[in-house]
Formats: C-alpha cells, structure tokens, sequence
C-alpha cells in the first residue's frame, strides 16, 4: 500500500529527512480493524533505528534549525497545517481505515491537526521570558530554552491529535522530535512527517520510527540522547516510561486516560445535556482519554436521565469506519478481548440498553455494541476502572456532597462536567472537582486545541495543548547580570 497522494511506503521510517527502511528491514502486519484483514506492512523500528533517529535530531538540534527564530518556525508549522488542510480527505480516509474510526471524526481530527499547526505557529513568537527586580547594580531576566531532543510516544486512539498536541508544540519551541507512533495506527504520523518535510522543516528536525513498544518505544523513553519525553497510552507503560526517564533524569509528560464523570443536578437542562451525556461516552467507540464513563445523576431526574439515553443508545449502530455509522470498530482484537473482559464484569449489573452491530458488518471487525448499565455502585469495577470502549455506567446520588465524593472516589483525574442551572455550585464543584479539565454546562468544548490539558493522580502529569504546552516543551534560565 502507498500513503496516497504522498506516495509514501510505510515499511520506510523517516530519519535525518530520508525515507528508508529499518536497519534490519523487518516490517509488522497493519491490520484494518474494520474487517480483520491485512491493510499493510509498516516498518518494525528497533534500537538502532531510534539511535540514528536522535542522533539526526541532535544534529537539527545542533545545527540552524536549534537556532531558528520563532517567527521562522511559526511559519513552517503554518505551512505544515496548510498542507494537512489541503490533504483532508486522503488523511481522514487513512485514519479512518487504520484506527477504524467513523469516517467524519477521521475528518475533525484532521481539521483537529490543522488547527495545532496553526495554533503553535501562532502562539510561539509571543513566547517570552521575565524580568525580575533584584538587588541594585543587577538586571536579572528569564529566557525560555528548547530542551534539546524530544521522544514522543504516542497511541493509536487519536495520533492525529497527539501528535498535534505533542509534536507541534516541541517543534514549535525549537525542540527536533523522534516521533514513536502505535503499531496499531502509524499511518498518518508517517503522512505528517512527509507534510513536515514537503513544508520545510530541515531534515531531522522531526523523525519517524514505527515499531513495537517494547523494543522501538523503550529504546526511545531509555536512550541517553533525549531531553524530554511525552507520552499518552496506559497507566502500566506510562509507569515504565517513567522509570525509564528517570534513569536519565529527564523530564516527562504522562498522560495515562481517566474514568471522568458528568454530574447532572436536578436544576440541568436535561435536553441540552443529553448530546454531550452519550457522545462523550461513545466517539471514537470509547478509545478517548477523555471520555466520560461515569454519568452520576441526581434523583430527581434520575429516571428521566436514564430513560433518555437509552432511547439514544438503542439508536447507535457500530459498522465498518468508512461506513461512517455512529460508532467504528475498537482499534484491535486486542482491545475488544479488553472491553468484553470488562462487559463480563458487569455480568452482576443492570444492562439498560444496547446499540447494535450493522448486519453488513465483516465477522472480522472488532465490533462491540455500546453498552449502558444503570444503578451501578461507585465501588464497581465498571465505575472505578477505564474500559476504554463504548460503555457507560449511570450512578445516581442524592445531593452535591455526594455527588463530589463519587466524582473524586477514583484513582483518576483527567476531566469532568457539571450540568447545572446554579452558578454557586458550579464554581463550587468547578473548584472541588479533582480534574486537570472542569467543563460547565457542556463537554470537551469543540476538542479545545487552545486549552490546556492533562490530570492528576493515575492519569498522569503535565500539561498539553494551549499555551501552556510551550512551557512545558522548553526549560527555563535565569540570568542575572550584575553591572553595577
Ligand atoms: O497501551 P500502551 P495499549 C489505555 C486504555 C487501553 C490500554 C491498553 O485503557 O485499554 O491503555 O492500550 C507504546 N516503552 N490507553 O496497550 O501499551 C506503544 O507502542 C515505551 C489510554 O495500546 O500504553 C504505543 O505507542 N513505549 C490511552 C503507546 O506506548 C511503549 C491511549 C501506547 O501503548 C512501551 C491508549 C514501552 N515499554 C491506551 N510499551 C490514552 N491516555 O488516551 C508500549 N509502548
């Protein structure tokens, strides 16, 4: 298969600015989650791949690309989101088929990717130091630095997104990036990487190197060479990740997903709030960091609630991801073993609906049908854990102390929303609500490309997207000159 209309073979990496297969030229199956079969081969990048991978970013690094002004910068990403716009349907159409994502949110995460670049491309001139009043006869200011060399790690849920997220806002700040994409879904990071290239960002500035994580990934997260990490997946990798960062003392940012919870008060717009109530549990079949799993409701409207949303849930079907339905395949067979594993824990709960499987589905598809239990205890493994596909479970409560203590009582805390009509208690929850993102009266806000993002607890540390991203992409120093 080429990367049509880049023409690009994906058994290649791309290192230093060239496409070439791995050192040992293996290549892993890509399968198409959609019908099981085999979409391509993609390259199985291992150490020596990552080695040569940083040692080309360093030498961007090293070279005019780490002493490029902002502005410079700024205008290679705009091209870089020109070139994404002007490329939408042929990358929608290749995250669609490798993350067998509905076709249409394939095409707002390419829009989503867009929006990164230009962003950044915005933002990063208007970045700037401090300076600091100090003792007589000193100026002391602040200069904000690239940290040199930056490995990013990141899944197969949204890799157009994170990418965005991550890798824009590193090259933004003048950082040269390796970029270690799923083995599930790498086809856009390898589109990205030429789009990089066609725009003019010089060679090695970004790298490409598929592979498995145990062997790419690690090599990645332990080499000596890097500065920074940034890494989304799982709690369990993000934990090796860091171990690994820390035997070279680097900085990381964790992003490890989330159980965030919705809680609906009996004052909410209930119709308002119902759009946001499913499709936060159900986009991309629940393989969203931020998903809302939990959906805690207040008695009062507790009936109506779970009424409401199983007559929205009896109505999603889940078919092939160019059949554009309202929900795709999970990403693997894997992942599916994942979700049913959890559906049988739920064995003991009350199953209030259930979408469908389309009747033209391939029996190779890894479907699973959008599942909602009701009256589900907080402590139950369906309200505690991240299942990580199309399941929510309804919690009811009686008011708002109860309501918070649910809310917080999970070892997570990457979003959560309020739906309420009171505007003290929403910005008492906003305020108590243990979340990196609290969202009042809506949810996700449109992807939010400006606002800043990442948890607490299991879901990790650090933030992303926004302004914020630019701190964290760079390190800062003080100088302090003393003339008298
Ligand atoms: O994740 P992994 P998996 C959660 C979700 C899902 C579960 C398992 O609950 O069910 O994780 O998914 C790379 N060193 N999330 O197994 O292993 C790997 O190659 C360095 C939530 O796919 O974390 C891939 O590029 N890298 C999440 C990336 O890590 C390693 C999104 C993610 O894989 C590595 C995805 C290692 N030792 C899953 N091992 C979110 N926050 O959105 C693997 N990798």
């Amino acid at each position: 298969m080429t990367l049509r209309p880049l023409d690009l073979d994906p058994t290649h990496c791309l290192i230093g600015g060239t496409w070439a297969p791995t050192d040992a030229g293996e290549t892993l199956p890509l399968i198409d989650p959609s019908d099981g079969a085999t979409l391509c081969e993609i390259a199985r990048g291992k150490s020596t791949d990552i080695d040569r991978a940083v040692i080309a970013a360093r030498a961007a690094f090293d070279g005019p690309w780490g002493r490029s002004t902002a502005v410079e910068r700024g205008r290679i990403l705009s091209k870089i989101g020109a070139l994404v716009l002007e490329n939408t349907e042929a990358l929608a159409e290749l995250e669609a088929r490798d993350v067998g994502k509905p076709l249409s949110q394939a095409r707002a995460d390419v829009i989503a990717l867009a929006r990164y670049m230009e962003f950044y491309a915005g933002a990063v001139d208007k970045l700037h130091g401090q300076t600091i009043p100090y003792l007589d006869g000193y100026t002391v200011y602040t200069l904000r630095e690239a940290h040199g060399v930056t490995g990013h790690i990141i899944p197969w849920n949204y890799p157009m997104q994170i990418i965005g997220r991550s890798v824009g806002a590193a090259l933004a700040t003048g950082n040269a990036a390796v970029l270690k994409p799923a083995e599930e879904a790498c086809l856009t990071a390898l589109a990205f990487g030429e789009l990089a290239r066609r725009a003019g960002l010089p060679d090695g500035a970004l790298n490409v190197v598929p592979g498995l994580g145990a062997e790419a990934g690690a090599a990645l997260t332990g080499h000596a060479g890097v500065n920074h990490i940034s890494f989304t997946g799982s709690v369990a990798t993000g934990r090796a990740v860091q171990q690994a960062a820390g035997a070279n003392v680097i900085p990381v940012t964790l992003e490890l997903g989330g159980k965030s919870p919705q809680l609906v008060f009996d004052d909410a717009d209930i119709d308002a709030a119902l759009p946001f109530l499913v499709n936060a549990g159900i986009q991309n079949a629940g393989q969203t960091c931020s998903a809302s799993s939990r959906i805690l409701v207040q008695r009062g409207v507790y009936a109506e609630v779970v009424s409401k949303m199983a007559e929205r849930y009896a109505a999603l079907c889940a078919g092939p991801a160019m059949s554009d339905l309202s929900v795709g395949p999970l990403v693997s067979m894997r992942q599916k073993q994942i979700v049913d594993g959890f559906l049988a824990k739920g064995a003991d709960l009350t199953m209030i609906a259930q979408g469908h499987i389309a009747e033209d589905a391939p029996a190779g598809g890894a479907y699973v049908a959008p599942t909602l239990f009701e009256g589900v205890p907080a402590d139950h493994v369906l309200a505690q854990d991240e299942v990580f596909g199309p399941v929510q479970v309804l919690i009811p409560f009686e008011d708002e102390a109860e309501a918070l203590a649910i809310a917080n009582g999970t070892a997570y805390g990457l979003v959560a929303s309020v739906w309420s009509r009171d505007g003290a208690r929403q910005m008492r929850l906003a305020r108590a609500l243990r979340a990196g993102q609290v969202f009042v009266n809506n949810y996700g806000a449109g992807g939010g490309v400006e606002l800043p993002f990442g948890g607490s607890g299991l879901s990790g540390h650090g933030r992303e997207k926004g302004f914020e991203a630019l701190y964290g992409f760079t390190t800062l120093k003080t100088v302090a000159a003393y003339h008298g």
